[in-house]
């Protein structure tokens, strides 16, 4: 008998203790789910890398494929697709009861070289609705919401000359939009962009969202992808990104959130990605190879502390928040546009331990 209650007083305790726990997921339950994204190439789903989805599963309630869904991987060649990685996160967002997105379905990065020997357009026409009609189908029931497209803008808020606007012309978007919507009635669609705080790309997604809106094609959200640093955008830039971006009535979400710490090569913009290779090493532009210095590591986190307060203040209109990422030990940043590099931009460090970052945002006041 004394063993029972010794026994039910230790379930009920670590009962207690779990529900306590510190989390971002219960933290911010109360304003937006908060998501993470599972990579597929070389670690997390492929090779179970056990602590950081022991994180996913502490701290996170929505999930993003990092690569696995997306044209190359999922339909790498014109008669083939390619499940199995997709499928595994697909599970592992239904076991752990998350809110799972799709990315993405037409974005002109990613792609495989066969789709630019597709010289027919009725051929290419018929190929993107297989690939729509195929991919949201599988997960029909599974993804809650699909990035039908995917960075479609120029910083000027133009149409980026892709493969799609080539071949189809300015209404591809709404194309993928109607056939996403066919494809699944009940899945919400998204359009997802960077650098959307930029008036002229604002505008020019703001465009998008309502010339399909005047044409009766459902557009259920919006996503900033957030891939942003210590200074810019101002919190007053993303507060303007966010208000208007609400005020087309679609929800908005943070899809794509991570903050850089290192040089970003601005100066190098326009340069082939093969050059960035001779700044390997660098150390003008990869100064903390060896640790975070404390300034900056207060400055991080001052930073994300700005930017969820302004998140939370307008969680009437924000659904999601989405890191770009686990921990900073295979964060896209360290690679990009210059291989190797040590960024610090996520909220869980190499050794998968909480950054002060984490800790200010628990310790937030919402
Ligand atoms: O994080 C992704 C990285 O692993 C890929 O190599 C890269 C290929 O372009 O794409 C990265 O994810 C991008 C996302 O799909 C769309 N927005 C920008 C993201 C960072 O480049």
């Amino acid at each position: 008998m004394k063993n029972f209650f010794i026994i039910s007083a230790i379930v009920v305790a670590s009962f207690l203790y779990f529900q306590n726990e510190e989390s971002l997921k219960y933290k911010f339950e109360n304003d937006f789910l908060i998501g993470a994204t599972i990579n597929q190439e070389d670690y997390q789903i492929v090779d179970e890398d056990a602590k950081a989805i022991k994180i996913v599963q502490k701290d996170f309630n929505a999930v993003t494929p990092e690569n696995s869904m997306k044209w190359m991987h999922i339909h790498p060649e014109f008669n083939e697709f390619t499940f199995s990685n997709a499928d595994k996160i697909v599970d592992f967002a239904k076991e752990n009861e998350m809110y799972l997105l799709g990315h993405t379905l037409v974005w002109h990065n990613q792609v495989p070289d066969y789709i630019y020997n597709i010289k027919d357009k009725s051929t290419f026409q018929d190929h993107i609705e297989k690939h729509i009609n195929t991919v949201v189908k599988r997960y029909q029931g599974k993804v809650d919401m699909w990035d039908v497209v995917n960075e479609a803008l120029n910083d000027d808020g133009s149409l980026r000359k892709t493969v799609f606007l080539d071949m189809l012309g300015e209404n591809y978007i709404e194309q993928a939009f109607s056939l996403a919507n066919n494809a699944d009635p009940n899945v919400a669609l998204a359009y997802n962009d960077y650098n959307l705080y930029k008036p002229k790309k604002r505008k020019g997604a703001i465009r998008i969202i309502n010339s399909l809106k005047d044409k009766g094609i459902r557009v259920d959200a919006v996503g900033i992808q957030a891939h942003w640093d210590l200074h810019f955008p101002s919190i007053k830039e993303i507060e303007q990104t966010i208000e208007e971006l609400a005020a087309t009535g679609v929800d908005v979400m943070i899809t794509e959130l991570d903050i850089t710490v290192i040089p970003n090569p601005y100066e190098l913009a326009g340069i082939a990605r093969e050059e960035f290779k001779k700044f390997e090493g660098d150390r003008k532009w990869d100064p903390y190879q060896d640790g975070i210095p404390d300034d900056i590591q207060e400055k991080l986190t001052k930073r994300y502390k700005d930017i969820f307060e302004l998140f939370v203040k307008h969680n009437d209109k924000i659904s999601r928040v989405t890191f770009w990422g686990i921990n900073d030990k295979y964060t896209w940043r360290n690679d990009n546009p210059i291989n190797n590099r040590t960024d610090y931009p996520l909220l869980f460090d190499r050794e998968y331990k909480e950054k002060p970052a984490y800790e200010a945002l628990i310790n937030l006041n919402n």
